[in-house]
């Protein structure tokens, strides 16, 4: 009888259907077999054996993963290379927890994807514990991060995190354990600080490749368009980064910039500069590398500069114009007003204090010291707070009423102390100004935040408080722990700390981990969150304050927290910011993690200030640029503290 070949592939039916009656001696399975594979057809028969013949290869190919995986489950070392039997042991090393800070260096290159929770909830715990939010974030952070460690048998030390029961199976292997993993993977406080200055160098020769590669020569460098922008095409960025370089010992780019300095660079141009930021990034950049260079190169170049920028202070008031065409001689204020913007003609002093006692030329410090006289003596103010605008023609205040120290007013302040302190603090018109405007802000604009209770500087607009801070705020810890450091009153040093804490705020509450340009923070009881950022407040210019701000920090306090806060944002710069053909960009939006959406140009600032002032956070070295020898003026070039006889 055939079978159907349907049952031919059911042996139990097969058998049931045979006999009747259930028979499981060893012979009758054989009998049983062979008559079934007698029934099959020869292509069925090929095609078992085929099959038969094909799981034997499998089977002998797939041998060794196999046992090697066996061997990983049954308690052997889980090699990383395939081909690593003998080779090293390679530790696992836990991915970073969420809050902490640095993880070891190659993390930065690689595209690690961040946490979008940033901030509040977990601030609101640490903040709801105690009452300081300076105080309580970090403390806090170490503990959570203690616990979190004795959960999982992870050790962190300073963010390096270690699996300790990975590690120590290298001395259960019989490894020596001088040699073991965990040690070899805990760095001494030397090695961390090397690497993290070395991810700044690396940053700035990244920063450097770009602007080298498409913009060489020119004012700022379009890194997605491998192009190039002009504002006053004088290679703005190359004499911006001059000192930068010097600073962080790249000799061979610092060679090729000074090369070009000597050949290229002339100020004999019909070109309309800004008398403020051409004072700071040029006329600054050129003093502080013939400073820490001593070649007078860079001092003629700053003597042509300054000279050329005299005209600026022709006007009837003899409160500068805005703009100056440096060709030919000639200086006006901006087409629509006749005003100038108070934080500009402020904050030219400290340079043309400096070109005249170097020149013994006095016309330059006696320009601007008129300016600061002018501006002590006018009425306007309030509680030592300054409006924005200055007029070129009668010399008053305009558009009165409104105070703040983010645009137009921010480094008036900064200026007062820092004037003071380059002269030798014997000044006293601009301590006391510095003093009054400091009580000023404590009056008038300084405020919490609901819920967390952080502290920020608002601003007033007649009479009217508003919740609005500027990025470019954030210098202000840096300059109040500066007058600290310089005897003035210890609770300067206090909130800056607080201040301090609000500035990264900014940076880690966003989901890139970047501060906007500016934010407004919530007062009323029963707000979720602190801190709101406006649609068209949402851009990032690479801006310095946040990092300058935590080097002086770091530097006066020795807090190595403020270094952590600082790694965290330069790997979100990293992240975010960086051109993969060279350069980085400012973006258009700090809430976008998936899009941020670049802008295309590389701030000339971005070298001068920024990378600077992250190495000099990330240095343990205080004569790195001493606060006893130098104080930096607002592009952050460093220029000396005169010595007491001058
Ligand atoms: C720089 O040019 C200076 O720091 C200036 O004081 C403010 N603006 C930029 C950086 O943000």
């Amino acid at each position: 009888m055939h079978l159907s070949s349907r049952q031919d592939y059911v042996s139990i039916s097969f058998a049931g259907q045979g006999s009747g009656s259930y028979n499981n001696s060893k012979q009758w399975r054989r009998q049983s077999c062979w008559r079934k594979w007698k029934q099959l057809s020869r292509l069925q028969r090929s095609l078992i054996l085929f099959i038969l013949v094909l799981l034997f290869i499998c089977g002998i190919a797939s041998y060794p993963s196999v046992t090697e995986h066996l061997r990983g489950l049954t308690g052997g070392k889980q090699d990383t290379a395939s081909d690593s039997i003998l080779g090293p042991f390679v530790p696992f090393v836990l991915p970073e927890p969420a809050k902490q800070g640095p993880p070891p260096l190659p993390e930065l290159t690689s595209q690690r994807k961040l946490s979008n929770k940033r901030g509040p909830p977990v601030l609101q715990n640490r903040l709801q514990k105690k009452g300081n939010a300076s105080e309580t974030v970090v403390e806090d952070r170490a503990a959570d991060s203690k616990k979190e460690g004795e959960e999982k048998g992870v050790i962190s030390w300073r963010g390096a995190v270690i699996d300790t029961d990975e590690a120590t199976e290298g001395t259960k292997n019989g490894e020596n354990k001088e040699d073991s993993p965990a040690n070899q993977e805990v760095k001494t406080s030397k090695d961390l600080e090397s690497s993290w200055l070395e991810a700044v160098r690396e940053a700035f020769r990244h920063a450097w490749k770009g602007y080298k590669e498409f913009a060489w020569g020119h004012d700022e460098l379009r890194p997605i368009s491998k192009s190039y922008s002009e504002w006053f095409g004088l290679g703005l960025t190359l004499i911006d980064a001059l000192d930068t370089m010097w600073i962080l010992d790249l000799k061979e780019e610092f060679e090729e910039a000074k090369s070009w300095v000597a050949t290229e660079l002339t100020f004999n141009k019909n070109v309309d500069v800004n008398l403020f930021e051409s004072t700071i990034r040029i006329l600054g950049g050129l003093l502080s590398t013939y400073h820490l260079t001593g070649d007078t190169l860079f001092l003629d170049k700053a003597k042509d500069i300054g000279s050329r920028l005299m005209p600026a202070f022709n006007t009837p008031s003899k409160i500068p114009y805005s703009d100056v065409n440096i060709g030919k001689g000639i200086a006006h204020p901006p087409r629509w007003t006749s005003d100038s913007t108070v934080a500009e003609v402020t904050s030219i002093q400290l340079e043309f204090r400096e070109l005249s006692r170097l020149t013994q030329e006095p016309q330059y410090q006696a320009a601007v010291a008129e300016v600061m006289k002018q501006v002590h003596k006018l009425d306007g103010k309030l509680d030592g707070l300054v409006p924005m605008f200055i007029n070129t023609n009668n010399g008053q205040f305009t558009h009165q009423g409104i105070y703040t120290l983010g645009a137009r007013a921010d480094s008036y302040y900064e200026y007062l102390l820092k004037q003071w302190i380059q002269g030798g603090k014997k000044e006293n018109q601009l301590l006391e100004d510095y003093l009054q405007a400091i009580e000023g802000v404590k009056k008038n604009l300084l405020q919490k935040s609901s819920p967390n209770g952080l502290t920020f500087v608002g601003e007033l607009s007649h009479g009217q408080f508003s919740p609005k801070m500027d990025h470019l705020v954030c210098f202000l810890p840096g300059t109040l722990a500066l007058g600290a450091h310089n005897g003035l009153p210890a609770d300067h040093m206090d909130l800056a700390k607080e201040l301090m804490e609000t500035c990264y705020q900014m940076y880690i509450q966003m989901e890139t981990g970047l501060s906007p340009e500016i934010v407004h923070f919530n007062m009323h009881q029963g707000s979720t969150r602190d801190i709101d950022v406006k649609l068209a407040d949402r851009h990032n210019l690479l801006r310095p304050e946040t990092v300058e701000s935590l080097f002086y920090l770091h530097r006066l306090t020795k807090d190595h927290k403020y270094q952590d806060w600082g790694w965290e944002i330069l790997q979100n710069f990293e992240k975010y910011t960086k051109v993969s053909s060279g350069g980085y960009t400012s973006i258009n939006n700090v809430r976008d993690p998936e899009y941020p959406s670049p802008r295309d140009k590389m701030e000339s600032f971005f070298l001068g200030e920024t990378l600077k002032y992250f190495y000099l956070l990330f240095s343990n070295n205080t004569n790195l640029i001493s606060l006893d020898q130098y104080v930096f003026n607002t592009e952050a070039h460093p220029l000396p503290i005169w010595p007491s006889t001058a």
